[in-house]
């Protein structure tokens, strides 16, 4: 699939990466999340993308593929675009109990550094006989360790994606915690830029205000030209900055820098999820009327509010 189809926005979607060895059940529980039922699925390649709303609760779910190759592949970056993880386990399993371990806490790790995240640990298949006790699971993996991890919040449930056990407990917790996490991840933009790798503007869209507001304009316009000049072709740079009662997020791709102006009490967490979902757009498109609609809306701009400055042709 390619990225433009799953890098679409719900206003309020909280993405979320649903993680696990092959055959734990992460395909199961997302087909449970989307109908309600069981549904036998088929192995995931890659990635498979499924938008649900329960009750007030909206979610945009990356159910990952559990081989060994998207393992090393595409999990980190969907870790990182998420706001919380959901671990599949198959609790009848104990061969892949090591394995499980590991990755858990691999993926646990990239997130430790992030803002407020959620873990939501699955020990599925309790409607098989094999299926050992949460208590052993939970010593297994080192589960009683989340505790250490400030910025976690966490759970762990014993289900059946194909009995239905506990999954309306789960669904109530994940509401719940969403729902909390994502008032916490709002950002109000104050400029977004999209420059040359020079650091010369293509478009920027700006808050009406910030034109009467030279000072900061101007001391985040020669923070992009610093960027710009101090970074020699390394992809993926980012920098934040603090800048009295501002920060500053800017990052380059091979070709381009992006750089956004929030609020100090903005998430910069988010604000860098975001350059980052704009970076693989824009890796796809050279289409920049294209470009400026997916990053309207993936900022999720009142355009009453804003204005749009463009040195390309509409
Ligand atoms: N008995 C039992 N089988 C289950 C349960 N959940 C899933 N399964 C079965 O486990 C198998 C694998 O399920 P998937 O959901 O495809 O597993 P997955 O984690 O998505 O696997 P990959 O996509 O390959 O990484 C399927 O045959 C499911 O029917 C459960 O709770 N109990
Ligand atoms: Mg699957």
């Amino acid at each position: 699939m390619s990225s433009k189809n799953y890098l679409r926005f719900s206003k309020k979607g909280v993405p979320l990466a649903i993680l696990g060895l092959p055959r734990a059940g992460k395909t199961t529980f997302t087909n449970r999340m989307m109908t309600g039922q069981f549904t036998e699925p088929i192995p995931t390649m890659g990635v498979h993308f499924e938008r649900t709303k329960i009750q007030d609760a909206s979610f945009d779910i990356f159910d990952l593929g559990g081989h060994k190759i998207y393992r090393e592949t595409i999990w980190e970056n969907y870790i990182r675009l998420s706001y919380g993880i959901i671990f599949v386990i198959d609790s009848a399993n104990r061969e892949t109990i090591e394995e499980s371990k590991k990755e858990f806490w691999r993926s646990v790790n990239i997130k430790k550094s992030d803002e407020e995240f959620l873990i939501l640990f699955l020990c599925n298949k309790s409607d098989l006989e094999e299926s050992m006790d949460l208590e052993t699971l939970v010593k297994e993996l080192d589960l009683y360790k989340l505790a250490e991890i400030p910025n976690a919040t966490y759970q762990f449930f014993k289900v059946s994606m194909k009995t239905g056990e506990n999954f309306d407990h789960v669904m109530f917790w994940l509401q719940n915690k969403a729902n909390k996490l994502i008032h916490k991840r709002d950002i109000s933009p104050l400029m977004f830029l999209v420059g040359q790798r020079d650091g010369l503007p293509i478009f920027s869209i700006d808050r009406k205000e910030i034109k009467k507001d030279a000072y900061l304009l101007s001391g985040f316009l020669s923070a992009v030209k610093n960027f710009a000049s101090e970074i020699f072709g390394e992809e993926g740079t980012m920098q934040f900055i603090m800048s009295e009662g501002h920060k500053y997020i800017i990052s380059a791709t091979e070709n381009h820098i992006y750089a956004l102006l929030i609020g100090i009490n903005d998430s910069h967490e988010e604000a860098r999820r975001i350059i980052e979902i704009i970076n693989e757009f824009h890796r796809e498109t050279d289409d920049f009327n294209e470009l400026e609609r997916f990053i309207l809306k993936a900022l999720k701009l009142d355009m009453t509010q804003y204005e749009i400055q463009r040195t390309y042709d509409q």
